[in-house]
């Protein structure tokens, strides 16, 4: 009852990554099975259709279900009003709420799998492959609700949040001296508030297609298929800074901690950079949909428009960069994932600036070239930050702490699986192998076999983890700094008087894993 119950934020934030940390097996696991299907030229699941809902659910459980969850929610539950010196989040209820709409929503999907032939659509669930001919049976109607309530999950979690960054604050506490998780986890939430309406309408505009004869979508009604990619990416672009937005927060702690900086720098032109990319990443959607035969205006508006999001990018990147200038790095495990990440983020980055040009885009849209460039962004991104912080913020979470030697050796074995796996992605979009197949012509048999070498490294990597986090539990290491964490109101007696007007300098000593 304690946890059915919780309004407490540490309790959801802890559900949150239990929920996440579980899904992630989930997802995993599929991808496993699909680079299994792809270890080899010719059939290994014997139906194509299988392989179809595999890689569906590994995208949208990925996405929904494990960096959401976990980057956003689970961290932002529990430092948020720890940052802020906020008793709990603004609306205890609805945070419980917004948790337990993810459970159900979870099983709806997986169900959706196991019923009739599964939704085969990939997680953009393009009609006409999505509607009622190409896929009869209630199986997209399960993965459309399941995406209905973990959007409303999300839009729950979203006014809380900004309630809580604007109401909640400790006395004193200005907007720009507020630490950049925060920062980053109310623009994600703004982010969510404008973006999760568009897909829920064009969600269920679909399901009005499928179920009730109408035909928004269905061209032999008067309606149009592109449509629904405009409401689609209209969501779908944002949608990926909402996944990397909170990471950046989290990377930025940990550089500024790893480095005994005070602060990191350019803090106030992060704020700006990450307000900058919020923006412009509303403006950019049509650059997932250059085939779909628009004018050439429009093209060259979209590709500027993309463009422009590496410079606010670059801001961040670079900010960081200078924190760490001067700096004697300690070299601790959740300082590699933050090396790794800021290396790896811009890696992805880049390839998406060449996406980015529409001339380019023409002939590499739908091969893996786009695959490497988001797995770039997101496994080596966005997953990179979430064991960053987890590493770094574990004694806080369970007052104990992760083996830092055993943990550095899960780092470089992920590090070398996870590239090993993208990195000839690259080089099979290049030479026109399309994404979305479960087979492929012999000449594109060497990466293929490589990557999926490269994707059971990391799957041993992640045993690993899992032993780690156990090794962890069980040992119950009883660190100096962790046997006792102070409550806020303990932690300001022990600062010495100064500090209190001063809540940078506070919240950066606030931030280490001890608090
Ligand atoms: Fe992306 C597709 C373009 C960032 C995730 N992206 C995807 C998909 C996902 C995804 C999941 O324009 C696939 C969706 C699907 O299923 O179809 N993406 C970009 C651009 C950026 C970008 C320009 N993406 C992300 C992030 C993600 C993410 C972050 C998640 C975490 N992406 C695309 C495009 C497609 C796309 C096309 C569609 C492709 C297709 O055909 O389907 C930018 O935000 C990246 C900015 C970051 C940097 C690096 C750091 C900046 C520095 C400053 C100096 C750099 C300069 C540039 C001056 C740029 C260091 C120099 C330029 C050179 C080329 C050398
Ligand atoms: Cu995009």
């Amino acid at each position: 009852m304690r946890w059915l119950y919780s309004t407490n934020h540490k309790d959801i934030g802890t559900l949150y990554f239990l929920l996440g940390i579980w899904a992630g097996l989930i997802a995993t696991s599929m991808s496993v099975i699909i680079r299994l299907e792809l270890g080899q030229p010719g059939t290994f699941l014997g139906d194509d259709q299988i392989y179809n809902c595999l890689i569906t659910a590994h995208g949208l459980i990925m996405m929904f279900f494990v960096v959401m969850p976990i980057l956003l929610s689970a961290f932002g539950n529990w430092l948020l009003p720890l940052m802020l010196g906020a008793p709990d989040m603004a609306f205890p209820r609805i945070n419980n709420l917004g948790f337990w709409l993810l459970p159900p929503a979870v099983i709806l999907l997986v169900m959706s799998a196991f019923i009739e032939k599964g939704a085969g659509t990939g997680w953009t669930v393009y009609p006409p492959l999505a509607s009622n001919i190409a896929h009869a049976g209630p199986s997209i109607d399960l993965a459309i609700f399941s995406i209905h309530m973990s959007g409303l999950s999300s839009i729950l979690g979203s006014i809380n949040f900004i309630t809580t960054v604007m109401n909640m604050r400790y006395k004193g506490l200005r907007l720009e001296r507020v630490p950049l998780y925060v920062w980053s986890v109310k623009l994600t939430a703004i982010l969510l508030l404008l973006s999760v309406p568009i897909l829920a309408g064009g969600l269920t505009m679909l399901l009005t297609d499928r179920n009730l004869n109408t035909s928004f979508f269905d061209p032999s009604g008067g309606g149009d298929p592109v449509l629904f990619q405009h409401l689609f990416w209209f969501f779908g672009h944002p949608e990926v800074y909402i996944l990397i937005l909170p990471g950046f927060g989290l990377i930025s702690h940990l550089v500024t901690h790893y480095t005994a900086k005070l602060e990191p720098f350019g803090s106030l032109g992060m704020i700006y950079a990450m307000m900058g990319i919020g923006l412009i990443g509303f403006l950019v959607w049509a650059h997932h949909m250059f085939t779909i035969g628009m004018d050439v205006d429009t093209r060259a508006y979209f590709t500027a428009a993309t463009m422009i999001i590496a410079v606010p990018t670059g801001i961040k990147i670079f900010s960081w960069m200078a924190t760490i200038h001067g700096s004697k790095i300690n070299y601790s495990a959740p300082m590699m994932w933050v090396i790794g990440f800021i290396f790896l983020f811009t890696v992805g980055g880049l390839t998406g600036l060449v996406l980015g040009n529409c001339s380019l885009d023409i002939m590499m849209h739908d091969t893996y070239y786009v695959v490497a460039h988001f797995h770039y962004v997101l496994s080596l991104g966005a997953i990179f930050s979430i064991f960053g912080g987890l590493i770094h913020w574990f004694p806080l979470f369970t007052g104990t702490s992760i083996h830092q030697r055993w943990s550095k050796i899960h780092f470089f074995m992920m590090f070398i699986g996870v590239n090993m796996t993208f990195f000839p992605q690259h080089f099979l979009g290049l030479s026109g192998m399309p994404r979305r197949y479960s087979d492929y012509p012999d000449m594109y048999m060497t990466w293929n076999v490589i990557s999926s070498l490269g994707s059971m490294i990391s799957f041993l990597s992640l045993l690993f983890f899992i032993f780690l986090l156990w090794e962890a539990l069980a040992s119950q290491r009883n660190l100096i700094s962790s046997s006792h964490l102070p409550t806020f109101l303990e932690w300001q007696e022990l600062l010495p008087l100064d500090t209190h007007n001063h809540p940078e300098t506070s919240m950066i000593t606030f931030m280490s894993p001890t608090f």
